[in-house]
């Protein structure tokens, strides 16, 4: 096949892209092979971040410096295979975010789009353009691009929660805006539960029309969304790659909940054993409830609830619940579909 491996290179070829390096000017068919792959090539790799190893260090990060002066206090989750990169899978970003009991991360707003994902504790807030939203673990929360964000925690235990940004993908189409709020805590301007009550009702305001592609629901109740897969588990057997699983929509779309980042959550059976699978989005996910393992070639994690774990992209994968559980995760896969790449494949290769 052309474009296997590199030509030789001669002495002669050598003198000449000497020749040509002070001009900006570099020959393509050294390169080709690399850039142009049969198969998608990544530097992700797979990796589980164990809660109970993390955790320590996440609260020592508490008395180390304040919400308020790091802006956000947030332990980034960096895949190995991109040391210093700060991301998980090579498009998106991951972080766990304390936040200590009475205090408060200021007000900002950017062009990255967040998502939050509850990990510990419960009742601390997130404002999101005046509504605030109460946090419970296993909510996903969303803060839209270029929306007015803080978060506080009035409750006496501490808060964490799962971030997931699409950093890397406004940084590549270099798209990146932030700016800080005039007060560190935005004034209340909708009363809690007002953007559920329009719009996460299966109900829509009549004549309303989105002005943006980001769900206008911001809190996806962890409470709702279980209902709905034990439910699905009760009325018939899992499906073979995915046991029960569902896709957070935005409501007036259809689409995903989020237009850069797609958000999943599914029910394993006890006992079940997935088929092999990959698909082209790397996929961060964590273990809400039960426990299992996930095997990635020779690699096994065995995640309990709160652990988070990345299958890299087109990585064939199983998963395995020893007991019921649950999965929550992410991808960048609303992006490759709208692009035309995204691809999967079923079964064994
Ligand atoms: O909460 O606004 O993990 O701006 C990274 C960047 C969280 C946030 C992160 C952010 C935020």
């Amino acid at each position: 096949m052309p474009g296997e491996a590199a030509p030789a290179r001669t002495p002669e070829r050598q003198a000449f892209y000497d020749r040509i390096a002070p001009l900006n000017l570099a020959p393509l068919w050294e390169r080709l092979h690399s850039l142009v792959t049969p198969e998608p090539v990544t530097q992700c790799q797979p990796h589980i971040w164990h809660y109970a190893d993390v955790r320590p260090h996440l609260l020592q990060s508490g008395g180390l410096i304040t919400a308020m002066e790091a802006t956000r206090r947030v332990l980034m989750l960096e895949n190995p295979g991109y040391p210093g990169e700060a991301t998980i899978t090579g498009s998106l970003f991951a972080g766990l975010q304390l936040i200590m009991p009475g205090e408060v991360a200021p007000a900002h707003r950017h062009t990255q789009s967040a998502l939050r994902f509850i990990i510990e504790g419960r009742g601390a807030y997130t404002s999101v353009d005046g509504e605030r939203t109460t946090m419970q673990p296993g909510d996903f929360v969303i803060t839209p691009s270029w929306t007015w964000h803080d978060h506080g925690n009035e409750t006496s235990e501490p808060m964490v929660w799962l971030d997931g940004l699409d950093i890397q993908i406004v940084r590549l189409l270099g798209a990146s805006f932030a700016e800080p709020g005039a007060n560190n805590v935005q004034a209340v301007a909708r009363s809690e539960g007002d953007s559920f009550a329009r719009y996460g009702q299966n109900l829509l305001p009549v004549d309303w029309k989105p002005a943006v592609k980001t769900s206008p629901v911001f809190n996806y109740p962890y409470a709702r969304s279980r209902e709905a897969l034990v439910a699905m588990d009760r009325g018939g057997p899992p499906e073979a790659y995915h046991g029960h699983k569902l896709r957070y929509v935005n409501p007036a779309s259809g689409q995903s909940a989020m237009p850069t980042i797609g958000t999943f959550i599914q029910l394993l059976p006890a006992g079940f054993a997935s088929q092999p699978y990959r698909a082209t989005d790397g996929t961060v996910f964590v273990c809400v409830e039960g426990g299992g393992e996930t095997r990635v070639g020779d690699t096994v994690m065995q995640w309990l609830p709160r652990d988070i774990f990345v299958v890299p992209g087109w990585a064939q994968h199983t998963h395995h619940a020893s007991r019921e559980s649950v999965l929550f995760s992410f991808s960048d896969r609303p992006v490759q579909e709208a692009l035309g790449l995204w691809r999967e494949a079923r079964g064994n290769v």
